[in-house]
């Protein structure tokens, strides 16, 4: 018996499986892409990337997603970066680009029954055959589809198990059919944890398949933590998904920090275990895919709501959260107001549950007075006459479970995180590379590689070039210019170096740049001091990566075919440039951006070649 004081009061809730089960849980899930949200995971030294992945994909460790979701790369912008398609062209195939692959391996070598899904966000530019529309030529799409599932098959023994039609752009039946003969799920994102009545009505499964994308810290926690029961207790959705992953691309970027964790330093090794790593726990470590949830499941009379899960071999999950409405709010959609207050709750077991005696029990807490959260605590419980009793205050979470592997798993901290550092090289000279992509650069219209070039056998045989030759079609609004940046974001004045090599002539041009303000999907908008050189025998400096905003122009002659060296130096509000060594301009007024990140790329979608890449920042 509960003795209430001073306004408590003690409610019932009942787990019980006579009346039948609920649907069945499909797993809980993290995306990587839509775009480029893994980008700096891959570049971390051992053994951090190798913790990282285990707080992620470990069974009973961390996170230990049932899910990997990952962008079909398109060679696009698709939020916060490019990601490079399997075939840049209609007559290549390649399935060693990027870092997906790489990704869904780590994740199947932790869990092998973990589930993939792929889904493209944008497709190069083939695709489409010129119209920037990938539904005209539904065969052409179809089969590129299909060709990265092949590929993941014979070149990597990765089962796919599931793909998506176009991120959040239109469907067309026409397509849908000839990929497949039918649709097995609805799935929506960010629906505020409500399905409408005609989705429910058709008995098919329902997902979340991209939800969240809230900052990862203690409310992103909430918000995780809320809509991972409430997307089943409201809306019957059987599947949740994070966007993101984990945050590993420049915090400056488009929705910075929103993945389950942070590890955005490879430089330093530094990475964050952030608390939405724990809140899912809660629910992955003690529920599998092909559970059951019961018909029991619901709102808890003083705010917070409750499921409960069964594998239908006599293992119980219970999971509770009471997230008040200003510590769980997501980026969207509006959370309507609602209260929670400290509670008592009884929950009796019938059913195949009745007789269960020893249950564990995880506990956390979202602190927001102290700030020293609880997480994944293992507290205990007693069972008394087929029911449990807990007090529940706000903010928190319990697992109370048969389930008896759980685990919060731990490795020494990761070192202190260092900004990115002041002094940085790369010749790319690398034979064999693990990735395509070369370290830190991160690509925000185009795709830049690694090239083997073979016409030059002197000290231009290993370069990284540009190679997306024709606008994609496209997600988001991609620059006319490619773009790859670097560095520090906080970087003002600074001395930038690269050889160049321009590639067509008449109409080709590079740049080199500094203090560049911005990236992902407003990167058409991109300001910064550019130091571009032509294929016709000019040169310009400007402020914006359109060229509209000149500072500086002339004649340089350079022209396709010639490797020259592009010096770039900022203090204040002073910029200069040299050419081969010597003074092509100088003292350009530069009043704004202030600080930036610095970048290269090219005028066009065109190809063009890097070497010898230096920074030295003050
Ligand atoms: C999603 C994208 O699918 C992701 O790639 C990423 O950009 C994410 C960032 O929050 O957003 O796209 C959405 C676009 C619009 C809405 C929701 C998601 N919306 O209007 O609700």
């Amino acid at each position: 018996t509960i003795s209430c004081f001073l306004g408590c009061s003690a409610e019932f809730y009942v787990i019980d499986d006579r009346i039948g089960l609920g649907r069945e849980f499909d797993g809980i899930g993290g995306l990587s892409g839509g775009g480029a949200t893994s980008r700096l995971l891959v570049n971390y030294e051992e053994p951090y990337r190798s913790h990282i992945l285990d707080f992620l994909f470990k069974p009973n460790f961390g996170a230990s997603l049932h899910i990997l979701k990952v962008e079909i790369g398109g060679d696009a912008q698709t939020t916060d970066g490019t990601e490079p398609s399997h075939m840049h062209s209609k007559d290549e195939g390649n399935f060693f680009r990027g870092y997906e692959w790489w990704l869904m391996k780590e994740a199947k070598k932790r869990n092998p029954n973990i589930k993939l899904i792929g889904l493209p966000w944008a497709f190069p530019g083939w695709v489409g055959e010129g119209t920037q529309w990938p539904y005209f030529f539904p065969n052409v799409t179809a089969d590129y589809v299909v060709t990265w599932i092949y590929g993941a098959k014979q070149h990597h023994n990765l089962e796919i198990d599931y793909i998506g039609i176009w991120n959040e752009k239109k469907y067309d039946p026409v397509y849908i059919k000839v990929k497949k003969k039918k649709l097995d799920l609805y799935s929506v994102h960010y629906p505020g944890t409500k399905t409408v009545k005609e989705a429910l009505l058709t008995e098919k499964k329902l997902w979340s398949s991209e939800d969240y994308s809230t900052f990862d810290d203690d409310i992103g926690a909430g918000c995780w933590a809320r809509i991972l029961n409430q997307n089943y207790v409201n809306g019957r959705m059987t599947s949740t998904i994070s966007w993101n992953l984990i945050a590993s691309y420049y915090e400056n970027l488009s929705f910075g920090g929103d993945g389950l964790m942070t590890a955005d330093e490879p430089w330093s090794g530094h990475y964050v275990v952030e608390s939405p790593i724990w809140m899912t726990a809660h629910t992955t470590q003690f529920t599998q895919p092909g559970w059951f949830y019961l018909q029991t499941v619901g709102n808890l009379t003083h705010g917070g709501s409750y499921v409960a899960l069964t594998d239908r071999k006599g293992n119980l999950t219970v999971v509770i959260q009471t997230m008040t409405h200003n510590h769980s709010q997501c980026i969207r959609p509006p959370l309507p107001h609602f209260d929670v207050s400290p509670q008592i709750a009884t929950f009796q077991l019938k059913g195949s549950f009745a007789h269960l005696t020893d249950l564990q029990v995880w506990y956390s807490k979202l602190d927001f007075e102290t700030k020293k959260d609880t997480l994944n605590l293992p507290v205990s419980t007693q069972v008394y006459n087929g029911s449990f009793t807990l007090k529940l205050d706000v903010d928190e979470v319990y697992t109370i479970t048969t389930v008896n592997t759980g685990q919060k798993g731990t490795y020494p901290e990761s070192p202190n995180s260092r900004p990115f550092p002041k002094n940085y090289s790369d010749d790319f000279t690398i034979d064999n590379p693990p990735f395509s992509e070369a370290p830190y650069f991160a690509d925000q219209t185009g795709v830049f590689e690694y090239f083997r070039n073979s016409t030059d056998n002197g000290s231009h045989a290993f370069t990284l070039r540009q190679v997306v030759t024709e606008r994609p079609v496209t997600w988001a609004r991609d620059a006319d210019q490619t773009i790859s940046i670097i560095g520090d974001y906080s970087w003002t004045d600074l001395n930038v170096s690269c050889d160049v090599l321009i590639e067509t002539p008449v109409t080709g041009g590079v740049f080199l740049a500094a203090r560049i303000d911005q990236g992902g999907e407003s990167v058409r908008e991109a300001k910064g001091v550019f130091y571009w050189i032509y294929a016709n025998g000019t040169y310009k400096v400007t402020n914006d990566i359109g060229g509209q905003r000149v500072l500086a122009e002339g004649l340089s002659g350079t022209r396709e075919g010639v490797w020259y060296t592009l010096t770039l130096r900022i203090k204040g509000y002073f910029a200069t440039g040299m050419l081969n060594g010597y003074p092509l301009w100088k003292n350009a007024v530069v009043l704004e951006p202030k600080n930036g990140w610095t970048a290269l790329g090219t005028l066009s979608f065109e190809y063009a070649q890097f070497d010898n890449f230096e920074v030295n920042a003050e």
